[in-house]
C-alpha cells in the first residue's frame, strides 16, 4: 500500500458481504460463466456472497465517482478452499486506474516500477498472456529469481486492461475511457519472500512463528 500510495493510488474499502451484482455480474462474470467455478464461492441464505475478490470495491467506486479513478482496494476475501497454500480467508490488493488514453504501456510501466520497489531493481519482470473475465487483454506477471545457478520465474500477480463489458455495466463511455487493473494475493507473496510453506501459519497465532518477523 505504501509503494502504490507514493505512485498516486488512494486506498478504498468496501463490504465483505456482497451482492451477486458487485462480486460477479458487473465484472463480466454472468451466472452461467465457467469462471464462477474458479471462485469457490461461500453463499449466504440471502443469496449474497462473501466477496471472492476485492473487485466489488472498484465497481462501487466507479458508480460513486467520475474518472479519473486511481485506487487500490486491500482487504480480506473468501474462497471455499483449504490446504497448505489456500486459506478460506486470505488478503488481496487490487488496483484500478481509469482515465482517457490509459494504455497497456502505462500498465507495464507501473507493474515494473512497483515490483522493482517490492523485490529490488535488479529483478527481471516477465508478462505472460492469460485470461480473466474482467480484463482484456490479460496477463500474469512473473519475477525472476535464481535457483541453483539457473533462472526461474515465480508468478506474482495478474493484470490487464479493463474489459469493455465492465465499463458498460457501470454506464461508462467505452470510446473515450480506458483503464488497467491488477491484483495480487498478499499471503502468497509473503510466503515467497520469507520462504513459508504453509499458509495456515499466518492465522494460528503461534508466538514462535510470529516473532521471527
Ligand atoms: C475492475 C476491473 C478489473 C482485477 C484483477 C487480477 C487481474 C488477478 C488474482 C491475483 C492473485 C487474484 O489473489 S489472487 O488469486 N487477481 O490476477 N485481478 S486483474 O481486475 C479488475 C478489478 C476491478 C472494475
Amino acid at each position: 500500500c505504501s509503494i502504490l500510495g507514493r505512485m498516486g493510488f488512494s486506498v478504498k474499502h468496501g463490504p465483505e458481504i456482497e451482492t451477486d451484482f458487485y462480486n460477479f455480474e458487473a465484472l463480466n462474470i454472468p451466472a452461467d460463466h465457467p469462471a464462477r467455478d474458479m471462485h469457490d464461492t461461500f453463499y449466504l441464505k440471502s443469496k449474497d456472497v462473501l466477496r471472492t475478490h476485492t473487485s466489488p470495491v472498484q465497481i462501487r467506486s466507479m458508480l460513486a465517482q467520475k474518472p479519473p479513478i486511481k485506487l487500490i482496494a486491500p482487504g480480506k476475501v473468501y474462497r471455499c478452499d483449504a490446504d497448505t497454500s489456500h486459506s478460506p480467508v486470505f488478503h488481496q490488493i487490487e488496483g484500478l486506474y481509469i482515465d482517457n488514453d490509459v494504455t497497456f504501456a502505462d500498465l507495464k510501466g507501473i507493474l515494473e516500477y512497483f515490483l522493482h520497489e517490492l523485490f529490488g531493481s535488479d529483478k527481471q519482470i516477465r508478462l505472460r498472456s492469460s485470461y480473466f473475465p474482467f480484463t482484456e487483454p490479460s496477463v500474469e506477471v512473473d519475477v525472476a529469481y535464481e535457483k541453483k545457478g539457473t533462472l526461474q520465474w515465480m508468478e506474482i500477480m495478474g493484470a490487464g486492461m479493463v474489459q469493455r463489458n465492465v465499463f458498460r455495466q457501470v454506464n461508462y463511455d467505452t470510446e473515450s475511457l480506458s483503464g488497467y487493473a491488477f491484483g495480487l494475493g498478499i499471503e502468497r507473496i509473503a510466503m515467497l519472500l520469507y520462504k513459508i510453506d504453509d499458509i495456515r501459519l499466518f492465522y494460528e497465532n503461534d508466538q514462535r512463528f510470529l516473532e521471527q518477523f
